[in-house]
């Protein structure tokens, strides 16, 4: 082929990659295994620019370690259950199956010709019966184990896809997906008991500090929230005149003297058990406001406070005080115990309830140099000096006085220090139709029971031409032939759960699932788990890192604990990537900068589409189009594939008398590339292979010449480090070269140590034209660091002490001449 037509490339190796099959995992017996993953797409649509970007990006390491002879997983699938498919084939009237395995044989097909080095044997769909069978046995794993339940309680609840959502799934006080503003509604849901393991899941983030690189695992922190405190117990005199013992989580307790009023949250159960009959409709009214508020509402310090009296008394178990009990919505149901004592002089949102309701204030710590909150009604929380407290008068600092209190409380039995966890259980139950049904029936006479494995899968009914409007009931509750069934335990008429599965759920578990995709014995098999996982890298976005990398740490957890896995993490290393912007902002619609992808390929074609991608930036930051030149990558590409059609020496010719110039250039990009991929600058990498095809150029056009066996050595070496970015060209250069497909399954080149030492020549350093030293410096050396070098020596440092420098002449490397 004698012009570079990168269509009739892509072409040609295509389908004779597809039948050589050169990337299946578990086939290299004996070398050591990695699993390189990259997150699965949604069906909705075609590939776009950020799947062009990760799946580039991801290949580089996947493409690598195959050179360097691991055995690599690198697996693809897709998550095709969840809301943007059944809203998709709501708007267009369709079936969400019809659309979704639709839309997974046009991304397929992209990625096929995209040249990603998949194991396409090991493909998986989440909504296929053969996968969902095993997320409902894993659910019913969970639920044996005491990690799934059931309960009633205020939930987000999503107006316009009229469905609950998780906590993760609201942002802002806004549905993650659509933008509408939750709120909150009182329903029986299923929740994953994600609590269960808070401080696993928070202090296993140490271990990825490292190696998670990115904000995710700062972003994980903060979501699931430490704090350290302690539980204070509240006696309350109830109207009838019974006592009830109430909890609260303070991470203050060394104030409990300036404690003044209790709120519990006016949506608790709490509030409705103690308030007094005279309060209970003024109570009832105000709760009716309280559930419109979204949880970030409540909690704005900005927000004039609202509450109402309970009527009731509390005892502060320190001074025996009795103080006021009031509801009120900035304290939330579901954080610590759902109550707070109030310390008015030392939290801003309690001193603004007592002003609003003329509560008393009390100052117990004087902070040096701040106003007296009592006057002001400005908070202080900082360190100082205790007052009004009896018991902490003289005591140095908060930690100490933090430390005294829960003594005393722990001595009288009155509370005890604890750790509390913002992090709450994961709502999973949808009332949606595309996704897993949740494999439970409720019997008047059993209750729950759990769905036999041997009747596994529960499948979807097929609802042909049904309405899938969200209507705040799930679809398949109107599927009375489904729904209605016999109880597996007692045989008596039951009905299954008509709710689905969070999305999420599928995905926390897929990684375990590409082990053995097509088993129908078991939903992953622990002995490959042990040898192949945990994942050795993972690639993907930062808008997942309280979600899908949350969820599956958590899975990975609860399965360790059932006994199926060996292992505490799932992801050992992962990498954010960026964005692909165009003109500084992110692509879309409303602001038509949207670059479409298969315009691009058609255009350049698929190696230059992923060498511009890779070459853009570092991984993690965002790529813009608008900067980026695929023309230019073609460019490249061309040169590169020019050289080897000029190498005239034959393959496997002794290359130990070639030009050792370019053999040094050679072996250094070699070396340095291993270093650059492994710290994740690939597009560093790309750079250097672009300095090596000069340098190629060079030595072929200026005497070194084509036959030289040093050029075959260094168009061998383009060729290898191509194809981790551009697979075609990489495959071409190297048929061209005289040698087999595939380059992608050639040795990682090993770099000569003795081409990797770096040259030296002697510098002359004279004074006054007189040899006073010699310096052994590198032949590239710049005048400035050559000039340096020189006036540091010893031998010329002490020749020139006491006297003025008046000139300095350097010739690098050679010479240097001071005249003094
Ligand atoms: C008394 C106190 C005095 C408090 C003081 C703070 C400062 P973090 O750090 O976020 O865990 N709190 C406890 N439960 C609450 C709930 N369900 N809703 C709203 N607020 C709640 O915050 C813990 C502090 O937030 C607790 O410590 C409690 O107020 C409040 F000078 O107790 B503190």
């Amino acid at each position: 082929q004698a012009t570079y037509d990168v269509t009739e490339l892509q072409d040609k190796w295509r389908p004779i990659w597809e039948k050589l099959e050169p990337f299946k995992a578990g086939q290299r017996d004996g070398a050591e295994k990695r699993y390189a993953l990259t997150m699965f797409p949604y069906p909705s649509g075609d590939l776009h620019m950020g799947h062009a970007e990760v799946t580039a990006l991801h290949d580089v390491i996947a493409r690598y370690w195959w050179l360097k002879g691991y055995d690599v997983l690198n697996p693809i699938g897709w998550d095709s259950f969840g809301l943007p498919a059944e809203n998709a084939a709501i708007k267009r009237n369709e079936n969400p199956a019809g659309w979704t395995y639709a839309n997974i044989e046009t991304q397929a097909e992209s990625f096929k010709r995209y040249g990603i080095s998949f194991d396409w044997s090991r493909r998986l769909h989440t909504s296929d019966p053969e996968y969902y069978k095993w997320t409902q046995w894993i659910f019913l794993k969970l639920y044996e184990a005491g990690l799934a339940y059931r309960k009633k309680s205020p939930v987000n609840w999503c107006p316009n896809d009229q469905t609950v959502l998780a906590n993760e799934q609201v942002v802002n006080g806004e549905c993650e997906r659509c933008g509408a503003v939750v709120t909150k509604r009182d329903l029986t849901q299923w929740y994953f008991r994600t609590t269960a393991y808070a401080e696993e899941l928070y202090n296993g983030l140490d271990q990825l500090q490292d190696t998670w690189i990115g904000k995710v695992v700062n972003m994980q922190r903060n979501w699931i929230g430490r704090s350290e405190g302690a539980h204070v117990d509240f006696e309350i005199s109830l109207t009838d005149g019974t006592k009830k013992s109430v909890t609260v989580f303070t991470t203050r307790p060394d104030t409990l003297y300036g404690a003044t009023f209790m709120v519990v949250a006016a949506d608790a159960d709490l509030a409705a058990e103690i308030v007094a009959p005279d309060r209970a409709a003024a109570l009832e009214g105000y709760l009716e406001d309280v559930r419109k508020a979204s949880d970030i509402d409540r909690l704005a310090t900005d927000r004039p406070k609202t509450g109402v009296d309970l009527g009731v008394t509390a005892t502060n178990p320190v001074n025996g005080e009795q103080i006021p009990v009031w509801a009120a919505d900035y304290v939330l149901a579901d954080y610590g115990t759902g109550a707070v004592m109030a310390v008015p002089a030392h939290d801003q949102r309690d001193l603004d309830f007592a002003k609003a309701f003329s509560l008393p204030v009390r100052r117990v710590v004087d902070v040096p140099g701040a106003d007296n909150p009592e006057e002001t009604y400005v908070a202080t929380a900082g360190d100082g000096a205790y007052v009004n407290s009896p018991m902490l008068e003289g005591v140095a600092d908060k930690a100490s006085g933090i430390h005294k209190i829960i003594e005393k409380l722990e001595a009288e039995g009155h509370g005890k220090g604890t750790i509390n966890y913002r992090l709450r259980d994961w709502l999973l139950s949808r009332q949606r139709y595309w996704g897993a049904p949740i494999p439970i029936v409720h019997c008047p006479v059993d209750g729950e029971v759990p769905v036999p494995d041997d009747q596994l899968p529960v499948k979807l009914p097929d609802l042909a031409g049904a309405d899938l409007k969200p209507k705040g009931v799930s679809p398949l509750a109107a599927a009375s032939e489904w729904v209605n069934v016999s109880c597996p335990k007692c045989g008596g008429p039951a009905t299954r759960d008509s709710d689905t599965m969070d999305t999420f759920v599928d995905s926390s578990w897929y990684f375990l699932r590409y082990l053995t995709p097509n088993d129908e014995t078991q939903a992953f098999d622990s002995k490959l788990a042990s040898e192949w996982g945990p994942v050795d890298f993972y690639l993907g976005g930062d808008e997942h890192a309280v979600l899908h990398l949350m969820y599956a740490r958590f899975f990975t957890k609860a399965l360790r604990d059932i006994g199926l896995i060996d292992w505490d993490e799932p992801f050992s290393a992962y990498l954010s990537q960026g964005k692909v912007i165009n003109g500084g902002k992110k692509m879309s619609k409303s602001l038509g900068n949207g670059v479409n992808l298969s315009d691009v390929l058609e255009e350049f074609g698929v190696d230059a589409t992923r060498l511009t991608l890779v070459f853009a930036s570092p991984p993690e930051d965002n790529i813009d189009w608008a900067d980026v030149s695929p023309a230019g990558s073609v460019k490249f590409l061309q040169r590169a594939w020019r050289l080897a059609g000029d190498v005239t020496s034959s393959p496997g010719a002794d290359v130990a008398g070639g030009d050792v110039a370019l053999r040094r250039t050679t072996h250094k990009t070699i070396a340095e590339a291993e270093q650059l991929i492994e710290s994740y600058r690939f597009n560093v990498v790309v750079a250097r292979v672009m300095e090596l095809v000069n340098a190629t150029r060079k030595a072929i056009d200026s005497g070194v010449g084509p036959a030289d066996p040093a050029v075959r050595e260094a168009a061998e070496t383009v060729a290898i480090l191509l194809s981790l970015v551009a697979p075609y060209t990489a495959e071409e250069m190297w048929e061209r070269l005289g040698h087999e497909p595939t380059v992608a399954r050639v040795a990682w080149p090993t770099p000569l140590p003795e081409l990797l030492v770096e040259d030296v020549v002697t510098a002359v350093v004279q004074i006054k034209g007189k040899v006073r030293a010699r310096l052994e410096v590198s032949p590239s050396i710049s005048e400035t660091d050559l000039e340096a070098a020189a006036l540091a020596d010893p031998t010329i440092a002490a020749a020139i002490e006491g006297q003025t420098v008046r000139k300095v002449i350097v010739r690098a490397p050679k010479l240097v001449n001071i005249v003094v």
